[in-house]
């Protein structure tokens, strides 16, 4: 895992608002929803190659196998329920300002009721043209694309997904809502994968900062790590932080 940068980096600017959560979450939110992690002894990257299906290099190499990797992955995402970690996370907008920032691909977040989620690395759910800065969106749900099946633009559609090596996409958007933060909640990430793990270092030194994983390698600086399932960890830290705002 590559190390994490010193905390002594530029920090936007942005007070801590006292009734703003903001969620960093990560594949092992969607575990127990029966959805593959990546870097796990069955994660997807353990499996298949994130060089050949993960890459602009794999798109040119040979589209049918990307598209077939994430028409699979789509369908899957697409039956499988969100848990009580996402649930919860959703009930906590009863009684503050909950923004949900995810490298997840899913859309369960938003199906357990989120309605502020930010996606740094797209959406399944999602496809879009091949070419050019910003190219036409397409929502398609859980349905499958082929070759063939053309943007407007005339390009071959693809995978709204940021592939390693592609910019990710609303960064600034969520460094802010970090840096405004007073709590900020990581879980089921490995924190691997940049720029998104560098998002745990703009959190508030006021803020109240917890990680929530099966196992961390190294606890970022100033985090409380609380090892386990998110499915039992996230509901009792929601029941706790809305029964001290005075909801129930
Ligand atoms: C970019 C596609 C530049 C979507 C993914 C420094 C700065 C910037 C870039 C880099 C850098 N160093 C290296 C890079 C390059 C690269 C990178 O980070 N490489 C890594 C491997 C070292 N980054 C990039 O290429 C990024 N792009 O920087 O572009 C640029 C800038 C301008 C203009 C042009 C270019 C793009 C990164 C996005 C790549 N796309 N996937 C898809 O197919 O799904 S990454 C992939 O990893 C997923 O998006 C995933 O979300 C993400 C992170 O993985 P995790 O979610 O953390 O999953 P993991 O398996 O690792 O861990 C699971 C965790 O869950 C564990 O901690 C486990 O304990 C826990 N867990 C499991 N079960 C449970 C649980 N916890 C609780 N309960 C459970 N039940």
């Amino acid at each position: 895992m590559s190390s994490i940068p010193s905390l002594n980096q530029d920090r936007p600017s942005g007070k801590a608002q006292p009734r703003k959560i903001v969620v960093l979450s990560g594949s092992g939110i969607s575990a127990e929803s029966g959805l593959p992690t990546f870097r796990d002894a069955k994660g997807l990257w353990n499996t298949y190659s994130w060089q050949e299906l993960a890459s602009p290099a794999g798109w040119q190499r040979h589209p049918e196998a990307v598209l077939a990797f994430y028409n699979e992955r789509r369908a899957k995402a697409w039956q499988a329920q969100p848990n009580a970690a996402h649930r919860a996370i959703a009930s906590l907008e009863g009684a503050y300002e909950v923004v949900v920032v995810t490298q997840n691909v899913d859309a369960l977040h938003e199906r357990a009721g989120s309605s502020h989620v930010v996606h740094l690395h797209g959406e399944l759910a999602c496809v879009r043209g091949s070419a050019g800065a910003s190219p036409r969106r397409y929502r398609i749900d859980g349905d499958p694309i082929a070759m063939g099946q053309l943007c407007e633009d005339g390009t071959q559609l693809r995978p709204d997904i940021v592939w390693f090596g592609e910019a990710v996409q609303h960064f600034d958007d969520a460094e802010m809502h970090v840096a405004t933060a007073a709590r900020v909640l990581v879980v089921g990430t490995s924190l691997t994968v940049y720029p998104a793990a560098s998002l745990l270092q703009y959190a508030s030194r006021d803020a109240e900062k917890v990680l929530v994983a099966l196992d961390m390698e190294e606890v970022p600086h100033g985090y409380t790590f609380l090892q386990g399932k998110a499915g039992e960890i996230v509901p009792t830290l929601a029941a706790r932080w809305l029964a001290e705002a005075g909801a129930t």
